[in-house]
């Protein structure tokens, strides 16, 4: 394929931030908040089926039937609660321990070289995906990518495929782009319903609460992204012959 555009997902893809970084950020949020709520790293496995924070904290109240305050506007109060979540992720990313995955930060350089098309779709805020771009790559690396669609932009979140057509229509008021000559990043199951679902084709990096989901329709499931000096697992699929993500290897599909 000719190659023009490859299409990031954030929380899982870019880095593992799932465990030590939003888990622990709903948890600060929720003992400020003075609820004895506390989402182990289990309990957070099995709520990561949906997406978006705010979703998520609505699933769990419906779910799970915590004490709430009474009588409050239920999605004004998890409104609060997300905002002092995020102050808590941002200021944990801060510290500069959430790294990259493997192989991120080479393939971006390496698409940047060559002209490739760089973008980000993802369910979590702006200002955490900022916050993540700016500790890891500095602040100049939010202007790589062409467009950063992320969080409330659009109303329905992954599975949904909508993030996925608002970030090629604004692509495309750039300049003209084709779905099948872009391919995207993603670590979960609802991300490649989502990135299929707007024809467009997928490599997955599991991470340990996506390792057992099904990824039907990927080009490839990886162990990660590898590098020259660490080839990745393939555990579904091809990568041309490559041990890692490489240009190449992706045109060669
Ligand atoms: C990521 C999410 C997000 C994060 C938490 O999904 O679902 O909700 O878990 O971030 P994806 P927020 O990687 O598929 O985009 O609390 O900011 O939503
Ligand atoms: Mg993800």
């Amino acid at each position: 394929m000719k190659l023009e555009a490859l299409i990031f997902d954030v929380d899982g893809t870019l880095a593992d931030t799932e465990r030590d970084g939003h888990r622990p950020a709903f948890n600060q949020a929720f003992r400020e908040a003075g609820l004895d709520w506390q989402w182990d790293e289990d309990l957070y496995g099995k709520l990561l089926a949906v997406a978006g924070g705010k979703e998520r904290m609505k699933h769990f109240i419906q779910q799970y039937h915590p004490k709430i305050p009474s009588s409050v506007d239920v999605d004004a109060w998890i409104g609060e609660l997300y905002r002092v979540k995020t102050k808590c992720y941002t200021s944990l990313l801060a510290t500069g321990q959430i790294p990259l995955r493997p192989g991120v930060e080479r393939l971006l350089c390496e698409a940047r070289l060559a002209g490739v098309r760089l973008a980000i779709a993802t369910t979590t805020s702006p200002e955490n995906v900022a916050a993540l771009l700016t500790n890891a790559l500095g602040e100049e690396s939010l202007g790589w990518f062409e467009v950063i669609g992320a969080g409330d932009i659009v109303p329905a979140k992954k599975p949904a495929p909508d993030i996925y057509f608002y970030v090629l229509e604004k692509m495309r008021e750039n300049k003209p782009i084709s779905p099948e000559n872009c391919i995207v990043f993603e670590d979960s199951e609802n991300g490649i319903r989502a990135s299929c679902a707007a024809g467009i084709r997928t490599i997955i990096t599991i991470n340990e609460y996506t390792a057992g989901q099904q990824f039907d329709g990927a080009l490839a499931v990886l162990s990660d992204m590898g590098e020259p000096a660490a080839p990745c697992n393939i555990l579904q699929g091809s990568l041309n012959g490559s041990g890692y993500v490489q240009l190449k290897a992706l045109e060669a599909y």
